[in-house]
């Protein structure tokens, strides 16, 4: 592959409901979107999921889009590719910046797919042709407000219903959407907001039959979540904590997890998110793929590699229709009883919407 030009993009896109975690509110989305072209006019497109403050990770907006002029884009400009996998081996000598890498890894997989002609879910290896998903609920002002917003995802048919705890929003809440919800597949994320002093309130959630509770402890660590794991019943799952195959591979075997979310960007691009699903397959760990509110675009990333085998709980990959007014992909992404059917066009399988991402671009800079 010869990429011939690049263009990144400042976007702004308003969510229809703000979303709020452990660590903060989101009313808008800004993100950083890729494209990558060849020389015969076929675009390739990725999106970057830092967000604008570091609270999630220490990655945000600018520091990804730093690390994509200065290192990332001349390395791609001066390289031919011979195949996206050789991508993350070229970024190799960067340290981290999982997303910055992941969003023009993204976007040179998708370029890859479509001058082969085939969708980027068999790129990766992926048989599968539907998907079941799940959604995840922010932070609400009150419990009644929660207990529709549950009411109505079960009534769509999502799959599984993800709540944001904090400590204040945490074990009297999933007590009250027990009490409604009896049989729910129900899971909490905590988003790295306790610490092993707060065991005793951890270990009551085990009386609430959850699926799995996501990131308890600090964003970096596996040795607290392992005596934690020891003391719970309710399996933990990682996201925060895990940007690689073989942080995957030492959380397993301290007995850190027993599920693992794999988000593309957090683990540095497609390649990675593969070797890690492949990794859990091998240690009988289930995964899922995560979500960072994404656009149209990195929702259909989540799509494809959501297609591998071993994604076999839901994720939080949810329609377009529960984030924005009108996404920048046609056609949206929708969901039917709880299941996603992968797009069968080459590439991310959506066609881009060139009009609604101009009137969203705040800057954009050409490379080439
Ligand atoms: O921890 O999974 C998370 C959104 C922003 C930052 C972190 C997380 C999330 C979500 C949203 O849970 C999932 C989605 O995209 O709907
Ligand atoms: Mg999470």
């Amino acid at each position: 592959m010869k990429i011939k030009q690049i263009i990144l993009r400042h976007m702004k896109m308003s969510l229809l409901s703000p979303f709020t975690t452990s660590f903060m509110t989101l009313k808008e989305k800004e993100f950083i979107l890729i494209e990558v072209l060849n020389h015969d006019g076929l675009s390739g497109w990725g999106e970057s999921v830092a967000l604008t403050i570091p609270l999630y990770n220490e990655e945000t907006l600018k520091t990804n889009w730093h690390i994509l002029e200065d290192f990332l884009i001349p390395i791609v400009l001066k390289n031919p590719i011979s195949h996206p996998e050789k991508t993350s081996q070229l970024f190799s000598h960067i340290k981290a910046n999982y997303m910055a890498k992941s969003a023009l890894e993204g976007a040179i997989w998708d370029l890859y797919a479509k001058e082969q002609n085939i969708t980027l879910a068999q790129a990766l290896g992926g048989k599968l042709t539907d998907i079941e998903v799940g959604i995840s609920i922010g932070i609400q002002e009150n419990i009644s407000d929660l207990l529709s917003l549950i009411s109505q995802y079960v009534q769509d048919g999502y799959k599984r219903i993800k709540l944001k705890i904090k400590p204040g929003w945490d074990v009297e809440i999933i007590r009250q959407v027990r009490q409604q919800f009896p049989d729910i597949p129900l899971m909490a994320d905590a988003n790295s907001a306790y610490t092993l002093q707060d065991i005793n309130s951890l270990k009551e959630l085990d009386n609430f039959n959850l699926m799995m509770i996501e990131q308890p402890l600090a964003h970096d660590d596996i040795i607290d979540h392992a005596q934690l794991q020891k003391h719970l019943n309710t399996p933990i799952c990682l996201d925060e904590s895990i940007h690689s195959e073989e942080d995957a591979r030492k959380a397993i075997q301290l007995g850190s997890c027993r599920i693992i979310n794999i988000k593309i960007g957090r683990v540095g691009g497609l390649t990675e998110a593969r070797k890690i699903h492949n990794l859990c397959l091998s240690y009988n760990i289930p995964v899922w793929c995560g979500g960072m509110l994404e656009s149209g675009i990195g929702r259909a990333h989540n799509i494809a590699l959501t297609a591998l085998p071993n994604f076999s709980l839901p994720g939080d990959t949810a329609a377009s229709s529960r984030y924005w007014d009108q996404d920048i992909i046609l056609p949206e992404v929708t969901v039917h009883k709880g299941i996603i059917t992968i797009p069968s066009l080459p590439g991310i399988g959506y066609k881009v919407n060139k009009e609604k991402i101009e009137k969203l671009t705040l800057f954009k800079k050409t490379y080439d």
